[in-house]
């Protein structure tokens, strides 16, 4: 007769999941005993179950795939909230087997003793304690689907006594849904986004996410309107690459002629995103296709709201779209973006090779030039996100994740452990802040001790840089974002992590080539200037003023790497046009 643990374990393996993260303890020994004792299914010791977390996240957020994590009763259950947060707000399925102290001792205040079905209610869909041997094998299967099923997080609460007791039930078997089927907007919602479409003098598409799988019907719908197509941070990866309307991105950390795109069209439709910055839409003219309904018009009015999922809904709806003669808007906006990021450059890339310390944006271009075709890139919330936004290509094979909803600093390094496990052959490299790298400074032991081939870029600027900037944004002098310089890669050495600490920036190139051939895990130490600092392209007058007044050293906007060849490139289509540059 197998026990509780025993069953959670076997319906695991039967959803396929391969792995475990987290860190043992008491209440949840006879779970990880089980994993130990089954054949197919590892235990990954991490050094800090938010770090367990974030690679569960990770790995789900790659594979789309279920992935798994888990933490011991109290404090290993709140350790595992930030990674949670980060896979719930993704829309990730992951399950957190979230153990607890003995069901006796529930409501005692015992030694250890949380809420856990109180602690997860807000960074899960499902949250259900495992009170009894009857409940299994069920309860584990419904947890699962609800992670699959809903996008996100479920957690399954067990006390240490109820995984020891016997199995009640046999485990059996029933198939899991792993794919989830697509949204299929109905009929008068298309024909009135066709009527729509055909009616408006000028068209601008802004995608997000939710365009991953419809590259083909995104490019086939703007080449029939003459559409520019604008990008959020997340939609980037999927729309960008292979793209002759691209005009940039939007948001904070946005470059290009997105902005004027979006607000001059006579028409906004926005696709699979669900852009959180309001400011940035113009709150009017506006078309939202989501297959999620409940996401419908919460950032803007909408002149219509289509249920479906993206790909679904411009298959249905390009048979009734008129291929539209003038493209006029199209091109002005192609030249104005091919412009905007001609200037920055100009403005920006002067001597930057010479540049010490190190220009992080010169770091970053090397990279993406150096990384390989298919690396997946986890950036840290911080600069990185700037740098990867503007320097990373993407190419639709590469990957880009961060932490790009709920915005924690330290996901990059345990991001790209659940990375490197998911994708055992593929280069993948974490884009580290210096600040986000301390913080989880103890996952580099874990990288060391599963030999995974993670390389970890560090972009060591001494600061937090990017609340550097927010503080001379708001007019307010710079105030507890600067540390002492520390030695990462004599840190990561100490770690048994292969490094090299690079300082001047004839070094960079060598450095990472080096560091990205190493067949093991390496880390780059990049001392980089703090001060190169990038601002949105549509500031406000008052963020403007306090900017100047702080900021001696300002470089005003970042460098914009192989966007520049592109935006060049897709001026040649416009008919006559002459070529700038
Ligand atoms: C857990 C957490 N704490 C604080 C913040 C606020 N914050 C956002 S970015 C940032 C600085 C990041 O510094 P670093 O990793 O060194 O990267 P840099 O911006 O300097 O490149 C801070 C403190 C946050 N997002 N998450």
């Amino acid at each position: 007769m197998s026990t509780v643990g025993e069953q959670l374990v076997h319906v695991l393996r039967q959803a396929g999941v391969a792995r475990v993260y987290g860190v043992v303890g008491d209440s949840l020994n006879p779970f990880v005993d089980a994993i130990r004792r089954t054949e197919g299914i590892e235990w990954i010791h991490v050094r800090n179950e938010e770090a367990g977390a974030f690679a569960a996240a990770a790995e789900a957020h790659l594979t789309g795939r279920l992935a798994v994590c888990a933490g011991s009763c109290g404090p290993g259950n709140t350790h595992l909230i930030q990674g949670l947060y980060d896979a719930h707000r993704s829309g990730v399925p992951v399950l957190a087997i979230a153990s607890h102290i003995p069901t006796e001792q529930i409501g005692t205040s015992f030694f250890q003793e949380t809420h856990p079905e109180r602690l997860f209610v807000e960074c899960s869909h499902y949250c259900e304690l495992l009170s009894q041997a009857s409940q299994m094998p069920r309860l584990a299967r419904i947890a699962i689907q609800q992670a699959i099923g809903r996008g996100g997080v479920s957690v399954l609460v067990t006390p240490g006594d109820v995984l020891y007791r016997s199995a009640e039930h046999p485990t059996g078997d029933s198939a899991p849904v792993t794919v989830k089927g697509s949204v299929v907007p109905p009929d008068e919602q298309v024909r009135e986004l066709a009527e729509r479409l055909n009616t408006a003098r000028t068209v601008t598409l802004f995608c997000g996410a939710g365009v991953r799988r419809a590259h083909a019907e995104v490019m086939a719908l703007a080449g029939r309107v003459h559409s520019p197509i604008g990008h959020s941070l997340r939609g980037k990866e999927w729309v960008q690459y292979d793209n002759p309307y691209d005009v940039g991105m939007s948001g904070l950390l946005g470059y290009g002629a997105c902005y004027d795109a979006t607000h001059q069209a006579d028409l906004l439709v926005l696709l699979g995103t669900d852009f959180p910055y309001d400011s940035f839409l113009p709150q009017r003219r506006t078309i939202q296709v989501d297959h999620d309904a409940s996401r419908l018009g919460r950032r803007t009015p909408l002149d219509l709201a289509v249920h479906g999922d993206v790909g679904a809904t411009l298959r249905a709806v390009l048979p009734l779209v008129k291929q539209k003669s003038d493209r006029a808007f199209l091109d002005y906006m192609l030249r104005q973006h091919a412009r905007t990021l001609e200037g920055v450059v100009d403005a920006y890339t002067r001597d930057i090779e010479h540049h010490v310390p190190i220009h992080p944006e010169y770091a970053a271009s090397i990279l993406d030039e150096l990384a390989a075709d298919d690396a997946v890139f986890t950036v840290d919330t911080g600069m990185c996100n700037v740098w990867a936004a503007r320097y990373i290509t993407p190419n639709g094979r590469r990957r880009v994740i961060g932490s790009f909803l709920h915005g924690t600093m330290a996901n990059a390094l345990p991001h790209a452990i659940g990375a490197q496990f998911a994708y055992p052959g593929r280069q993948v490299i974490s884009m580290s802040g210096d600040g986000g790298l301390g913080m989880l400074l103890g996952e580099l032991l874990t990288v060391a001790l599963h030999r995974l081939p993670v390389k970890i870029v560090t972009f060591n600027n001494s600061s937090l840089g990017m609340v550097k900037l927010e503080m001379l944004v708001s007019g307010l002098p710079d105030f507890g974002t600067d540390h002492a310089r520390v030695d990462y890669a004599a840190i990561a050495k100490a770690a048994g992590v292969h490094a090299v600490r690079i300082e001047e920036p004839k070094d960079v190139r060598a450095g990472l080539q080096e560091a990205l051939a190493h067949p093991g895990p390496a880390l780059v130490d990049l001392v980089t200037d703090p001060n190169a600092l990038s601002i949105p392209p549509h500031i406000t007058g008052t963020q403007m003023a306090g900017f100047a007044l702080a900021a001696t050293k300002i470089v005003l906007d970042g460098g914009v790497g192989q966007m520049l060849e592109m935006a060049r490139a897709n001026l040649r289509n416009i008919p006559g046009a002459a070529l700038l540059g």
